[in-house]
Parts: C-alpha cells; sequence; structure tokens
C-alpha cells in the first residue's frame, strides 16, 4: 500500500518504520524541511523515507494521522486539496474530540479511529526507541470507515498485536476516564504515575472516574464504575514507573493534551447539562499552568 504518515514523532515514526519492513510504500509528512526523513529505530539501521511530497499524499491509499490531538486541523487543513476524496484516513492520538473535524470536512473518505498502548519515544530526530510493546486497536469513525476492516490486518502484519473494534468509541472512552484520572493530577503534583496508588489520591480518582462514568452513562454507554476505577488502578500499577504524557508535556513547557482528554469530558457534560467539579477544577489548574507557568502559582 501506498502509506503516508503525518506527524513522525515518537509513535509515527514506530509505525513508518514498521509499515515500511513490512513492504509498503511509505513517506511521511512533517514539519521538518528536507525531501528526505532519516529514520532509526532502537539498533537498526537507518532507513530514509521521502518527507513532505505532495505526489506521495495524491497517491495514499492510507494516510496515518499520528500529531497530537491539537495538531489535528493544523496538520490536515494545509494539505487537503491534496488528499484523494477515496484515501482512507486513521487518526492515532492520545484523547478525543477531532472526529466533529474529521467528519466535517473529509465526508467522501474513510475515516477511522486508532489506539494503541505501545510506548515509544523519541531520542532525537532520527532515533526512536520502541520503550514498551502494545495492542492496537481501530475501528471506523464513518460508515465508509466501516468497509475498511482489512486495515487491522495489514497494521497487524507489520506490527502486532491489532485488532478492529466494532465499538471502538467505548474502547475511547474507556481509556479517556484513564487518562483523566492520571494525566492532570501526575502533571499538577510532578509524580510519577504509581505515586496516584497512594491513599491520600484515592477520594479524588474515585470522583474524577465517577464523573467520567456518569457522562458515559449519559452518552449511552453501559458502565460499571468500579470496574472503570479498578481499570484505573492496573494501568497505574502497570505504568507505576513511567510519568505520564501530560507530565511530560507540562514538565517541558509544551502544549499538553488536556482540552482533548479533560476538556473533551467537559464539553461532552456540558452537552448533557451534568456538572463534572472535581474534572473541571483539574482542567482550570492544568490550563492556569500551562497560560502562567507554575511558578505564578
Ligand atoms: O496514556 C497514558 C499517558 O501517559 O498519556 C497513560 C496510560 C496514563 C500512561 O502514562
Amino acid at each position: 500500500m501506498n502509506i503516508v504518515v503525518i506527524g513522525p514523532g515518537a509513535i509515527g515514526s514506530l509505525w513508518a518504520y514498521h509499515l515500511h519492513q513490512a513492504g509498503h510504500r511509505v513517506s511521511v509528512w512533517s514539519t521538518k524541511p528536507h525531501s528526505y526523513f532519516k529514520l532509526r529505530l532502537d539498533e537498526s539501521p537507518a532507513i530514509e523515507l521521502a518527507n513532505n511530497q505532495p505526489r506521495m499524499l495524491q497517491q495514499a491509499d492510507l494516510i496515518l494521522v499520528t500529531v497530537k490531538a491539537w495538531q489535528v486541523e493544523q496538520a490536515l487543513l494545509p494539505i487537503r486539496r491534496e488528499i484523494n476524496p477515496e484515501t482512507m484516513i486513521a487518526v492515532m492520538h492520545n484523547g478525543m474530540g477531532t472526529s466533529d473535524f474529521l467528519i466535517k470536512h473529509f465526508s467522501t473518505n474513510p475515516l477511522l479511529v486508532a489506539k494503541t498502548t505501545h510506548g515509544a519515544y523519541k531520542l532525537s530526530d532520527q532515533q526512536t526507541c520502541h520503550t514498551g510493546k502494545g495492542h492496537t486497536q481501530i475501528g471506523s469513525l464513518n460508515p465508509l470507515g466501516e468497509q475498511c476492516q482489512f486495515l487491522s490486518q495489514v497494521l497487524a502484519h507489520a506490527l502486532p498485536e491489532c485488532g478492529w473494534n466494532d465499538n471502538i468509541q467505548l474502547a475511547l472512552w474507556n481509556k479517556l476516564a484513564i487518562n483523566c484520572a492520571i494525566n492532570p493530577l501526575t502533571a499538577l503534583h510532578n509524580i510519577k504515575n504509581g505515586e496516584l496508588a497512594a491513599p491520600s489520591f484515592k477520594q479524588q480518582l474515585t470522583d474524577l472516574v465517577s464523573e467520567v462514568a456518569s457522562v458515559m452513562t449519559l452518552q449511552g454507554f453501559d458502565v460499571d464504575e468500579s470496574q472503570l476505577l479498578a481499570q484505573v488502578y492496573q494501568v497505574i500499577d502497570k505504568t507505576a514507573q513511567n510519568y505520564s504524557s501530560m507530565h511530560q508535556d507540562i514538565h517541558h513547557q509544551r502544549r499538553s493534551e488536556i482540552d482533548y482528554i479533560t476538556g473533551h469530558l467537559l464539553s461532552v457534560a456540558k452537552l448533557h447539562n451534568l456538572k463534572t467539579p472535581v474534572n473541571q477544577k483539574l482542567y482550570d489548574a492544568i490550563k492556569h499552568i500551562e497560560t502562567v507557568g507554575r511558578n505564578h502559582d
């Protein structure tokens, strides 16, 4: 397949590398000006992929968008005329809230959304480390996307494991619950995920998850609140030694994904006239740090 990966950050590079090794014609689209993009994964020899070549976009069978949620619009809008109306577009990012934009601007394209638990980070522009093997799920965002279930096999062949999920929205909401609970708290308290297992965080985690569960119920999902909380504690335990992505963004004074994690929850809660004060407080605190900085607290 002709595949363009938009946003070769850590996860984008991981996929670009494996899709290339699986025999696909892979190129990338990045903010870098060069026409080639050099990529090394772990100890493997470097590969060279075409970068920012409109012809590749025009010929793409699949565009895999791996930029952060808040970058999806700004990455796709300038190039939308280069994208064939039949090209499959799959987004893969933390958080939720980009589907309205995609459905509005790419209504003729098969649209898909994927979530992955693979861990990767960039040592440098060219060097990516695959830090943890994970699992990927992909599902459709529109009826045309439903016809692209074979994509899960394409992805699974390149980087196992990957499965098709008919109920990808539920999977995304479950992940959103985990991110609403873990990410803002670890960023605010400047702690690793594992430190949230302390009894002092129990009430707050319970309240955060309870609010997410209420919103999910209003969205039509059948939610078991205690199971959702148990999942949060499982992730805290499994990723105890990690700093969450929001912790890292705030620590490095980068824009975080708060608008597409807690912010998405708040906007859906608002549609249902539901108050979610515990999440609102964390949202406000993170926005405050993003705009004013931690020193002015
Ligand atoms: O997805 C994550 C993130 O950091 O964004 C978790 C699951 C919380 C792991 O750190």
